[in-house]
């Protein structure tokens, strides 16, 4: 590499990575909704909260034999990978009880923590794939998501998030009365 320093100085790129957050089960900070309010401000420690969806509450897609969830979606301002920014949000959910060693795939979970868009990042590896791959199915990530970030792009459909929930089929676990405004997501007295 001849310019390792300029190399250096462009990985270093500010994005705003969205987190979808999602509980169903009660964890050392509460219940879900005081689980997801909670780990909204632990993201603070990975980078800079910028934008706050409502909170949701939703059927659950998936296993229908679990308790309805949580949802949230969060806009973080990094100079972070998305592999370790994934690290970080992996941490956060152990803080949060999440034991991945006992649990069923699309089962109930005390906190979930996923990546969904993050600018133009396409990162199709075995541990993470950005943009997450459901995104674009699911209404819990979409209708918080649309409210704080309507205009991002997907970099692989070329969509907007409007356009993407606006072309969802209004079905089942998808359908507009199974993901449900909560309310705003206010800050935990100290
Ligand atoms: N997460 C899943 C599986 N199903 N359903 C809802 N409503 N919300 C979720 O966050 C969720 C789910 C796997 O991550
Ligand atoms: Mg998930
Ligand atoms: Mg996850």
């Amino acid at each position: 590499m001849r310019f390792p320093g300029l190399a250096a100085m462009l990985n270093r790129v500010w994005q705003i990575a969205y987190i979808g957050l999602g509980s169903n089960l009660h964890s050392p900070a509460g219940t879900p909704p005081e689980t997801v309010v909670a780990a909204a401000e632990s993201l603070a420690t990975i980078g800079d909260v910028v934008a706050r969806s409502s909170l949701y509450r939703t059927e659950p897609v998936g296993h229908k034999d679990q308790p309805a969830f949580v949802n949230a979606v969060v806009g973080l301002r990094t100079d972070h990978g998305p592999e370790k920014v994934l690290e970080s949000l992996l941490a956060i959910e152990r803080t949060f009880g999440r034991d991945r060693r006992t649990a069923i795939a699309k089962g109930p979970r005390t906190l979930d923590l996923d990546l969904l868009l993050m600018g133009d990042v396409v990162c199709d590896s075995p541990t993470l794939v950005v943009p997450h791959p459901e995104l674009q199915h699911r209404r819990f990530v979409l209708a918080p998501l649309e409210e704080i970030a309507a205009e991002a792009v997907h970099p692989v459909m070329g969509r907007t998030v409007r356009e993407l929930l606006a072309e969802l089929p209004d079905v089942g676990a998808n359908s507009r009365r199974a993901v449900q405004l909560l309310g705003p997501m206010r800050a935990r007295r100290a």
